[in-house]
């Protein structure tokens, strides 16, 4: 590289590693976009970051938006997830959002986009009730509990990336 650059950072190890110069400066420049890319309308647990869209749609049109974005509706896989996610419903005050999850493969059967069985849920007492007959997609509501709702209801995005 040309050592007279900006941002030039120390030569690589004679192994053709970074040095541990170069990795400090890509570890705090990580931290910074990390942090930008949050406020205000995101959260960011572990290794996933919830974003909020700002809008409400459909569950196909919201399916739409997270994919044609890099990502997919929430899968909250834990407390912790579930908390970061109530978080940003609460604090977006615009209703509960949609999740990922679905029963249209077998009523009452939650699966993930990829076909597989729920390893959490936090959903509220009764729920899911089928409310009808027509209620195969899942909203999380601002006190973090699930609810399963029909499909063409308009909720909150919020993506998974
Ligand atoms: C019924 C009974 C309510 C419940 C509602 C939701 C709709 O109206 O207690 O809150 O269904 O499950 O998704
Ligand atoms: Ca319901």
């Amino acid at each position: 590289g040309d050592r007279g650059a900006p941002g030039y950072r120390g030569a690589k190890g004679e192994s053709g590693l970074p040095g541990k110069e170069q990795v400090e400066h890509l570890q705090r420049a990580y931290l910074q976009c990390k942090k930008v890319e949050i406020f205000p309308n995101g959260r960011g647990v572990g290794q996933k970051v919830f974003k909020s869209a700002g809008f409400l749609q459909s569950s196909y049109e919201a399916r739409q938006v997270c994919t044609q974005a890099g990502g997919q509706l929430p899968s909250p896989r834990s407390a912790a997830e579930n908390q970061a996610l109530q978080q940003l419903v609460h604090f977006e005050n615009k209703g509960a959002a949609f999740l990922s999850m679905t029963d249209f493969w077998k009523e009452g059967w939650f699966t993930y986009p990829g076909g597989a069985f729920l390893v959490y849920s936090n959903w509220a007492p009764g729920e899911p009730n089928d409310d009808s007959g027509r209620e195969d997609c899942v909203e999380i509501m601002a006190n973090g509990k699930w609810n399963d709702v029909p499909c063409g209801a308009n909720r909150l995005v919020i993506c998974e990336f």
